[in-house]
């Protein structure tokens, strides 16, 4: 969800334009809602969740898991505050915007356009990826020091198939109901820099000109500057250590159609992750990211 919001503000958000260094508006989220699309923008993704969660899970191994609003307290208790009309404050709760008909609208039918993503199918598998030489890529230093530079980066990664204690905790009946994920931990990001990660199985050789309709690629993880890019500059240069300036995510990649895809169906088959950095398209990202570790999980 968070590639499809991101990618239309990085799209429309001037990321690329010497003439705007702090992308304005879209690009930049400190003033974002400045831009008018930014509102036609955010009520089609509240719109693409809507109809996400009523399609059939083609995910898992077993297919039939309900799609479903995150259940998490902290996530449902957060609160935002706003004015209303008579300038008095409202606090809203993300519980209370879950349901779009006690906010007094539905959303039309466009089956028609979402068709096209629903129904999307990406390239068939290269041959080469159908079978990994995962034996010639170091793992990821748990806990560790890992580097993605400008140049793609490739790990090895160990699977192992999930037990009935990982089903039960993650709450859902059997194994074949749980999603494989790719965790990359605690990635290391600027506030005020533009990042953006690609991920691809089994397929080292995928680097920034890959298509992502290919069968390897398993998704985008994008961060927007916030803030001003020029002051930011100026305030890296004086307390570059402070970890107050970069945002610290754990970023999850689901990787059961793209296994399904390249025909590995069993848990025991190690896998080759390449991970592409993409800076702005004209300039290649400065510095590196780190991150702690790259590790199997469910979900
Ligand atoms: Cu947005």
């Amino acid at each position: 969800m968070e590639n499809a919001h991101n990618v239309a503000h990085e799209w429309t958000g001037l990321i690329n334009d010497p003439n705007h260094p702090d992308n304005e508006d879209m690009g930049n989220f400190i003033y974002a809602a400045r831009d008018p699309i930014f509102y036609s923008h955010h009520s089609n993704v509240d719109r693409l969740w809507d109809v996400w969660k009523t399609i059939p899970d083609k995910v898992t191994k077993s297919g039939n898991r309900k799609r479903m609003d995150y259940t998490s307290t902290d996530f449902l208790d957060t609160e935002f505050t706003f004015y209303d009309e008579n300038q008095n404050m409202v606090i809203v709760k993300v519980r209370d915007s879950l349901d779009s008909s006690k906010l007094g609208y539905k959303f039309t039918d466009v089956s028609k356009s979402d068709n096209m993503w629903i129904k999307y199918e990406p390239l068939p598998p290269q041959q080469s990826s159908k079978k990994s030489n995962s034996s010639d890529y170091p793992a990821a230093a748990p806990s560790g020091y890992n580097y993605i530079g400008t140049d793609p980066v490739s790990f090895r990664l160990d699977r192992r198939a999930p037990t009935k204690e990982i089903a039960r905790q993650r709450g859902v009946k059997n194994v074949e109901q749980l999603q494989e994920n790719v965790l990359l931990e605690k990635v290391k990001i600027p506030y005020s820099e533009y990042a953006r990660f690609d991920v691809f199985i089994n397929y080292p050789a995928a680097n920034r000109q890959t298509h992502l309709y290919m069968s390897e690629y398993v998704g985008t993880f994008t961060h927007l500057p916030s803030g001003m890019v020029d002051m930011s500059k100026s305030v890296s240069e004086s307390s570059s250590k402070s970890d107050d300036k970069f945002r610290i995510v754990t970023i999850r990649y689901c990787v059961n159609a793209a296994l399904k895809r390249l025909g590995i169906t069993d848990y025991n088959t190690d896998i080759v992750v390449t991970i592409v950095s993409k800076g702005a398209r004209n300039s290649g990202p400065k510095t590196g990211f780190t991150f702690t570790n790259l590790k199997q999980d469910f979900q």
